[in-house]
């Protein structure tokens, strides 16, 4: 197919879990990209910049994989760029409410299509929010991320 997605998300920082829904989205369309976005609910760890940086580090072997920030909204970013398609990972339930309304709203502003994975097995669970709860009391979250995400979480948190 050539029909590109969109992944977007707001990666604070980017786990194993989102890359396996990025690497599942590539193999069934033809390109991603990767939106770093801001949920203005979340207080973030690591500011916009560099979480593109992890996000952009994270993908750097993936091919027809490419990282951009998002300002606006996600059906701006998507219609600005001709595509019509959005990848969402579903871990649980919870997941699933949220993500259905944020679908119908995007689908209702503009016509952009949601499309949801179901969680992998391994990284089924991770969140973001859990990895940084056990960062920040000094735990190993090493095999949740890569190394370059492993190593900016001890660097920002200084343990
Ligand atoms: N396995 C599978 N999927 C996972 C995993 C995992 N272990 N962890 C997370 N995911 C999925 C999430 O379910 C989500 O689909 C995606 O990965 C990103 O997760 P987060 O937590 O990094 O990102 P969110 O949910 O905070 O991102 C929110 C957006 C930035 C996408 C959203 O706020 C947005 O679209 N912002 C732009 C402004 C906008 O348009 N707002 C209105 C939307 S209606």
């Amino acid at each position: 197919t050539l029909v590109r997605a969109v992944v977007p998300g707001s990666f604070d920082p980017i786990t194993r879990g989102h890359l396996d829904i990025i690497t599942r989205a590539r193999a069934v369309f033809g390109g991603v990209v990767v939106a770093v976005g801001r949920n203005t609910t979340k207080n973030y760890l690591f500011d916009p910049d560099e979480r593109l940086g992890l996000v952009r580090d994270a993908v750097a072997e993936l091919a027809g994989v490419s990282v951009e920030p998002i300002d606006g909204l996600l059906v701006d970013f998507c219609r600005d760029r001709g595509i019509s398609v959005v990848v969402k990972g579903v871990r649980f339930g919870s997941d699933f409410d949220y993500e259905l309304q944020m679908s119908q709203l995007n689908r209702m502003l503009s016509g952009l299509e949601t499309v949801l994975l179901p969680a992998g097995h391994e990284y089924g669970t991770v969140s973001s929010s859990m990895l940084r709860e056990v960062a920040a009391n000094h735990g190993d979250i090493g095999p949740f991320v890569t190394p370059a995400v492993d190593a900016a979480v001890r660097a920002r948190i200084g343990y």
